[in-house]
């Protein structure tokens, strides 16, 4: 009886990133910056000098994506301090009755064009508008299988980041999730601020330590004073939160990098606005100066969706699982999905 639905959730995961149209007249009224400010506000954003990044993986955590290590230029620009918070991402709704992606409805029509020929149709009662949650299991799992954790809920959105149940009135300064690419920079447009690149946003990570493995330098993430909020103990069933949280943190409930950037390691998964190519870093275009990544993505592990960069890690994160508080940790995910720990800061340049 349980197969079926275990693979559909399955299914359901790898395939989110199609799952939900884009009803044309949301679309059309992506906002943009507001007119009466030509200049943008740089409150709550720290300058980050220009240099040489030397990208990529410092020590033997890091994963064959990030090699070979490598150098960019990166002019300066300006950067959030912070992740955007529900606070801030709802001012934006607000002012332009903005849709996330997670709240349209999705058709079983456009999504067939992307699943394999004859994948069935699922249940129309499952083909509601929503978003992936994560639920800790009730025992130790194979961390290949994502689907064990992540749940496609109905009615999960940025308002309700855990399912319909749940809500942000007590989380206004914790980072918005289950945003997906196009609800990031749509947020970023409209503020006049764009995504940063991955370069730019590895360069921004480092704080002008030069190969150090974390935001804070080489000091073990597990070491000391809570550094960031990641999971303690067995992921995904056993959360010691020694560091306080089980979920998202109110931003700034760690102490910054050399920069001033809050939660650039943990806490939630940034967008970058780069295409995750696999192996990026091989071709010359990886060492342009203020490179933009490549062309369009290529994830061998998924080869049928685009997906985009995300970086930093997340609540779910420790060195058993994806440690991607590490500086060069870069991961991708289809730019349609919206997770509950998947959030964004900008830049804006100078
Ligand atoms: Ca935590
Ligand atoms: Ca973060």
């Amino acid at each position: 009886m349980k197969a079926p639905l275990y693979i559909f959730i399955l299914f359901l995961f790898f395939l989110n990133g199609c799952l939900h149209t884009e009803p044309r007249e949301n679309k059309a009224s992506i906002p943009s910056a507001p007119k009466e400010s030509s200049v943008v506000s740089k409150k709550g954003m720290v300058q980050i000098p220009g240099g040489t990044l030397s990208m990529g993986g410092d020590n033997d955590q890091a994963d064959l994506n990030e090699f070979p290590k490598h150098e960019v230029e990166v002019a300066s620009f300006w950067m959030d301090e912070t992740e955007v918070t529900n606070a801030q991402f709802a001012v934006f709704v607000k002012g332009t009755n903005y849709l996330t992606v997670a709240e349209r409805a999705i058709s079983w029509e456009d999504l067939k064009k992307e699943v394999p020929p004859n994948t069935p149709k699922p249940p129309d009662s499952l083909l509601q508008p929503g978003a992936l949650v994560f639920k800790p299991t009730d025992q130790p799992v194979s961390l290949n299988n994502p689907g064990a954790w992540w749940h496609w809920t109905i009615g999960a959105n940025w308002r309700h980041p855990e399912g319909p149940k749940s809500n942000i009135r007590d989380k206004m300064d914790h980072p918005v999730t289950q945003i997906a690419w196009e609800d990031a920079t749509a947020y970023a447009a409209w503020s006049g601020k764009r995504l940063p690149t991955e370069a730019e946003w590895e360069w921004a990570s480092r704080g002008g330590l030069e190969n150090a493995v974390y935001p804070w330098g080489d000091e073990d993430v597990n070491a000391g004073a809570p550094k960031a909020n990641f999971w303690q103990g067995m992921f995904p069933y056993e959360n010691k939160k020694t560091d306080g949280y089980f979920t998202t943190a109110p931003v700034k409930s760690f102490p910054p990098n050399a920069y001033g950037l809050y939660d650039m390691a943990g806490n939630v998964w940034e967008w970058c606005n780069d295409w995750f190519d696999f192996d990026f870093y091989k071709n010359e275009g990886a060492k342009k100066s203020n490179t933009k990544g490549p062309a369009k993505g290529y994830n061998p592990y998924m080869p049928h969706q685009q997906e985009k960069i995300i970086r930093g890690g997340s609540f779910l994160c420790n060195d058993d699982y994806c440690s991607g508080y590490r500086n060069s940790r870069r991961m991708g995910s289809s730019v349609d999905t919206g997770l509950n720990h998947t959030g964004f800061r900008c830049v804006v340049d100078p």
